[in-house]
């Protein structure tokens, strides 16, 4: 497969969303893809992770269900691993060739907070997964939304109802998820280029207008083709 840009088309655009659960991701994956459609007439992808193919969705369904649980969190990583290659082959890869904006809901950046900070592996041993799994193919913006884990367990925990029990790692001690929190932190602070911090601590519209901003500043030719007015309202 090539993964070059057509000549008429714009280059592509990856930008990953981050977070502990309940943040409000998927919430702000589809406003900012409404968003950036609308201002920029460019296609927009929204995709997952785990997940965004038929192969990767199944992967989903097994590893949220605690299959790979016994295994021990490395084998997790690698389940997770084995998911991003064909998620990365047959969405996010082509997507970007053909010059669109692919949003993502999580990405290798869980996988080192998940896995690696709260999961106990090593992060020279996901390090070197994380090369050989994404290659080239890193976000040039990954926001990251910040909030205490009390916070979005319990949205979590509403949105799923009373019927429904956690998954594998909604069902994680509050200390696993603080480490969580933690760890985003601190791949937000060694990487201050790509990743950015929102208070997901706000209502759902204060956290659109500052991920907007954040979008406008850190992404500006994504925005250049835009209407000016549209730009400004952002900011
Ligand atoms: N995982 C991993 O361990 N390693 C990896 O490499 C990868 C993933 C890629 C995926 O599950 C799990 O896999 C995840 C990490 C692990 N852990 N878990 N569980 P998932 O996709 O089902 O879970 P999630 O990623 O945490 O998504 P989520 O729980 O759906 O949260 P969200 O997308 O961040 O939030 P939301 O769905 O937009 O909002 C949650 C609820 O809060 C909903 O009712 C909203 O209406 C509400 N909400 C949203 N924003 C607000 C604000 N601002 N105020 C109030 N209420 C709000």
């Amino acid at each position: 497969m090539t993964t070059d840009t057509p000549e008429d088309a714009p280059e592509g655009v990856f930008i990953t969303f981050e977070g502990g659960e309940g943040a409000g991701k998927s919430t702000q994956i589809l406003r900012l893809a409404a968003h950036l459609r609308a201002l920029t007439g460019r296609e927009v992808v929204t995709t997952r992770e785990p997940g965004g193919t038929p192969k990767a969705e199944a992967i989903r369904e097994a590893v949220l269900a605690g299959v790979a649980k016994p295994y021990g969190a490395f084998a997790e990583a690698l389940m997770f691993s084995a998911a991003r290659i064909d998620h990365l082959d047959h969405l996010i890869r082509p997507a970007l060739a053909s010059g669109a904006v692919v949003l993502c809901d999580r990405f290798s950046d869980s996988t080192r907070a998940y896995q690696g900070a709260a999961g106990g592996v090593d992060e020279a041993a996901l390090h070197a997964l994380e090369r050989v799994v994404v290659g080239p193919t890193r976000p040039q913006l990954t926001i990251i939304l910040d909030l205490p884990p009390e916070t979005g367990l319990a949205r979590a925990r509403q949105r799923a109802g009373d019927g429904e029990g956690a998954d594998r790692f909604e069902a994680e001690t509050l200390d696993f998820h603080q480490r969580l929190r933690v760890a985003f932190g601190t791949i937000a602070a060694a990487e201050p280029d790509r990743c950015v911090v929102i208070d997901a601590d706000a209502a759902p519209d204060a956290v659109e207008a500052a991920i907007r901003s954040a979008v406008a500043v850190r992404l500006p030719d994504l925005l250049s083709g835009g209407e000016k007015d549209a730009t400004e309202n952002a900011a």
